[in-house]
């Protein structure tokens, strides 16, 4: 199996993350989730782990509006600038917005704090100097793993960093910035009607945003409730897209606690789901934080659990791209990654 895996997340390393209540922690998403990975992976003998190609920006645009890539390659610099013309010292390494609009009607201001905030959902996603160049790398990974499943291959695993579901058209949160498994899906509908499915522990709100028009791409996301948790704003039962997408779109919202006979119970009727859209091609949104022993989860699912959600997709027998999510205990994450794909692994 093609992992697609680049060197650049390296350069994406943030001090800290602002959680609720203004508790300032090291940042869960972290390089050495990658070392623990690559080490699982290095375990199986079927994982060929190679750099992404390079597609450039058309197929990143097809998803993300050109105002807010502007700002995602320049906000840096141009935070750091500011600080100078302020004429105070920059007082932080970390561009993090404090203020954000309750809603978009006065547009964007031309302040790069101001900017940041309008561009960021929340205080988990922040920017310093390398986060441009390790996106772009991460979308590679998508898009390479995407090309190949498009030629033939039966599954590619894009080993994505930063994650992507819960960027929006124009804008990052939640440790995302470009959304990886929705320009895959976007360069894969080029082909025929894509299904993406969101196992992460959190609603994918940047996905269903991405596609909620959309008529050839069914998106799919089993969660925590979003009415008691991150992200709060969208992930619920009863959003099921509008125009040419309606009915395309479907949220599984599930209880703390939920274990794998209840987590598989949802996921087989998102996979119903899937068989009725008839998919040219699928992509997984794989994040790891449905683990029981996750620090930002409350679900129950175990490895074993996780092994049978690889089976459950796996089944669907359709070329299916894996894109990297979430996922933050270190210990476990590098085994149930491979628990996912090693339904896959022979092929
Ligand atoms: C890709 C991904 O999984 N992003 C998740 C971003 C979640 N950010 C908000 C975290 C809220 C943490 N709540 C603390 C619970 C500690 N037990
Ligand atoms: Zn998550």
């Amino acid at each position: 199996m093609k992992v697609y895996y680049s060197e650049a997340h390296r350069g994406h390393d943030a001090p800290f993350e602002i959680l609720e209540g203004g508790v300032s922690v090291p940042v869960f998403e972290c390089p050495e989730r990658m070392e623990r990975i690559l080490a699982a992976l290095a375990t199986t003998g079927w994982a060929e782990v190679t750099p992404p190609r390079d597609f450039g920006l058309e197929p990143v645009r097809a998803v993300h509006a050109a105002d807010y890539l502007h700002y995602l390659q320049t906000a840096y610099a141009d935070w750091q600038a500011e600080g100078g013309q302020l004429g105070i010292a920059t007082l932080s390494p970390v561009l993090y917005p404090a203020t954000f609009p309750p809603r978009r009607g006065r547009g964007k201001p031309r302040s790069v704090v101001g900017r940041a905030g309008y561009y960021t959902m929340d205080l988990s996603a922040p920017i310093v100097a390398g986060t441009y160049p390790a996106a772009a790398a991460s979308a590679g990974c998508a898009l390479s793993a995407a090309e190949d499943v498009a030629r033939g291959d039966r599954v590619a695993f894009a080993l994505c960093r930063p994650p992507g579901h819960h960027a929006g058209c124009d804008y990052a949160g939640g440790y995302c910035y470009l959304n990886n498994a929705a320009i895959a899906a976007r360069y894969l509908a080029r082909r025929g009607k894509v299904a993406v499915v969101d196992v992460d522990y959190h609603a994918g709100n940047g996905t269903q945003d991405i596609f909620y028009e959309a008529g050839d791409v069914l998106t799919i996301s089993i969660h925590a409730d979003p009415a008691r948790q991150y992200p709060y704003f969208m992930g619920y039962a009863d959003e099921t897209g509008e125009g040419p997408g309606a009915g395309l779109h479907r949220n599984f919202p599930l209880p703390p606690g939920t274990g794998d006979a209840a987590y598989l119970r949802a996921l087989d009727e998102a996979l119903a789901l899937m068989r009725t859209f008839g998919p040219e091609s699928v992509v997984v949104s794989a994040g790891m934080d449905i683990y029981a022993g996750d620090p930002l989860g409350d679900f129950a699912v175990t490895a074993e659990g996780i092994r049978a959600i690889g089976r459950g997709l796996a089944a669907l027998r359709r070329p299916t791209v894996v894109v990297m999510e979430g996922g933050y205990n270190n210990e476990a994450l590098g085994e149930n990654v491979v628990g996912l794909l090693s339904a896959f692994g022979g092929d």
